[in-house]
């Protein structure tokens, strides 16, 4: 055990924790490599971590059946108003909730350890970083903080005595009677989970969950949630968004920050390696990005991140090849298949399936098997220094300067593969619109379409409207150096299910119009809804796309564009009052545009 700690509020939120929590003991984790490793060989041992002999320094974990990803239903945003967390946030009032979590939390950790993990969300000593600290008593959560963010010592240093830190409380929700045994991955019921967010004290409580998304706290809580609210009220943004570097074969650098829905690409777009010769990539961060108006008055990003916690199914050699050398040692495997020789498998993994494996659930499974091996929402946990496309300056704490805004989702038709926003107002107005067909990432359904504005849905910590109002007063905060705006669509489908777009490292061809337009190198068509490349305008040199895959790539279907209409209308009309007017501007520019191009 450490002596006492030098700020005194992080000493005192500890012990009211301990009070209330009862844990057996008390550690506070130093973020060392011999701490990591003493915890898992506690977890290898416990049965509840798998080492795989075939991957060096690597593990595989298996969740408990119902605790498989976020769970937005059991998600809250608790503003002391309902209306400061708006329609599209859970709500519960602060008083409330505290007495019924109180409740939960009362004796939650009996028969467990405390571990109080001080970390850091962006590089130590950058002027956007900052420190949090998370009561977990999960050893598994400690392991994946240890990857996803900066952890242990330095932090505590760096916070000094009077330093400032958001208080993030998680428990599994699973008391130990004496003698009791331990389930491999304990969690709540559903009923009693929470993943709660009061912005207004910058605090984070959440109960009952292992998952990831729901105790990683630094992660969506922090990173997104509590830090959106933050970022409205100090002036700065906290979004859902990789960051990419390409340079060209002249050595032009853009930077390029891109919002998509979970489980659309982002990992792959992130890593991404071009098919354009004299084309390269470097990678900043795959999900989360911190930006703020520098001195020179453009706008920088930092990732706050310190790892990849990405989906494993559907990642292979032909998706993302970056990522498939980045886990191949020290990495954590959550619910992937597990091989008779000791390696980790999975659905679209691009080799062929194995003739026997342990699925997800610890069950027997051969090809054919009526359910997939892994669970679609199976994860990698990976260090970002083991990436080979890491940029240099992924930590560099003064952030890299924004060129460009890419917008996307998930959409088999209606729109189209590319679309540069008129203005920064249009470039909002897309944001705020995107729409994508759900994925695994969430409990919920898969495949229903629905609006996820900024792919910042299920993260955005306060009223959506006042985000729309904050995306706008920063625009005009920039003006003339604000980054451009795009919207993108890799998956288009034909209606006998066949892709239109070859997607992946190809994507780069729509990367480099994109980059072309913003040096003004290349023309553009004004249409109904944006401006889209001719067929012409993209380099296609070296790609098979029939021509008639294209035109419909680059088409602007009057009809289904004006069929969205009801649906944006639908959408907008649940903020109410609240909607900035520019908005409903939009709406009805757009209208009159469609009407035009009758
Ligand atoms: C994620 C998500 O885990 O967006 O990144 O769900
Ligand atoms: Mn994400």
């Amino acid at each position: 055990m450490r002596g006492p700690i030098a700020n005194q509020r992080l000493q005192q939120w500890v012990d009211e924790v301990v009070a209330l929590c009862q844990p057996d003991e008390v550690y506070w984790c130093d973020g060392t490599r011999a701490e990591y490793e003493r915890l898992m060989a506690q977890m290898v041992s416990s049965g509840a971590s798998i080492p795989l002999a075939k991957r060096p320094d690597s593990y595989l974990f298996r969740s408990d059946p119902s605790d498989v990803a976020r769970v937005e239903a059991r998600t809250y945003i608790s503003t002391p108003s309902q209306d400061d967390a708006g329609p599209t946030n859970n709500w519960i009032a602060p008083d409330e909730l505290k007495r019924t979590m109180t409740g939960l939390y009362d004796g939650c950790m009996r028969g467990r350890t405390a571990y109080v993990i001080p970390f850091s969300m962006g590089p130590l000593g950058s002027p956007m970083a900052k420190i949090g600290v998370e009561v977990t008593d999960s050893p598994y959560v400690v392991c994946n903080m240890h990857i996803m963010t900066r952890v242990g010592d330095r932090v505590l240093e760096a916070l000094g005595a009077d330093g400032d830190f958001m208080p993030c409380l998680h428990s599994v929700g699973a008391p130990l009677g004496p003698g009791e045994e331990d389930a491999l991955w304990p969690c709540a019921p559903m009923e009693d989970k929470y993943i709660s967010h009061f912005p207004d004290e910058n605090l984070i409580w959440s109960y009952g969950s292992g998952y990831g998304g729901n105790a990683l706290l630094g992660k969506k809580c922090l990173a997104l949630r509590v830090a959106s609210a933050r970022a409205h009220r100090e002036g700065w943004m906290a979004e859902h968004m990789l960051i990419l570097r390409l340079i060209s074969p002249e050595g032009r650098r853009y930077h390029i920050a891109a919002a998509f829905p979970s489980a659309c690409g982002k990992t792959n777009l992130a890593m991404i390696q071009p098919t354009i010769p004299g084309w390269r990539a470097e990678c900043l961060g795959d999900d989360i990005a911190w930006m703020w108006i520098g001195a020179d008055g453009r706008l920088w990003a930092i990732n706050p991140e310190a790892g990849f916690f990405g989906v494993a199914p559907g990642t292979s050699y032909q998706s993302n090849p970056v990522a498939m050398d980045t886990v191949r040692a020290n990495v954590i495997f959550t619910n992937c298949a597990l091989t008779d020789d000791g390696d980790v498998w999975w659905e679209g993994m691009g080799v062929p399936a194995p003739a026997h494996a342990v699925d997800w659930r610890g069950h027997d499974w051969t090809p054919g098997n009526a359910a997939p091996a892994a669970h679609p929402n199976a994860r990698f946990t990976v260090p970002a220094t083991q990436c080979p496309g890491i940029s240099p300056d992924w930590e560099n704490p003064e952030g890299v300067p924004i060129d460009v805004f890419v917008f996307g989702g998930r959409r088999a038709g209606v729109v189209p593969l590319v679309t540069e926003a008129f203005d920064w107002d249009h470039g909002v107005f897309l944001g705020a619109t995107a729409s994508s067909e759900t994925t695994a990432a969430n409990i919920g359904a898969v495949g229903a379409l629905r609006r996820d504005p900024f792919a910042m849905q299920p993260f955005c910590g306060y009223n959506m409207a006042d985000y729309f109002g904050h995306w706008l007063t920063m625009g005009d905060r920039l003006g003339d150096k604000a980054p451009r705006i795009f919207h993108v669509n890799w998956f288009r489908k034909l209606a006998n299910g066949e892709w239109l777009w070859p997607g992946y490292g190809e994507n780069s061809r729509v990367l480099k119009w994109i980059c072309d337009r913003v040096d003004g190198r290349v023309a553009a068509q004004e249409t109904a809804i944006g401006y889209l490349p001719r067929a012409e305008d993209l380099d296609l040199n070296g790609v098979a796309v029939p021509a008639e895959h294209l035109a419909e790539l680059l088409r602007v279907d009057i009809a289904a564009w004006r069929n969205e209409i009801p649906d944006i209308q639908r959408h907008f009309g649940q903020f109410g009052a609240r909607l900035p007017q520019r908005l409903h501007d939009q709406v009805r520019a757009l209208e009159e545009r469609l009407a035009n191009y009758e």
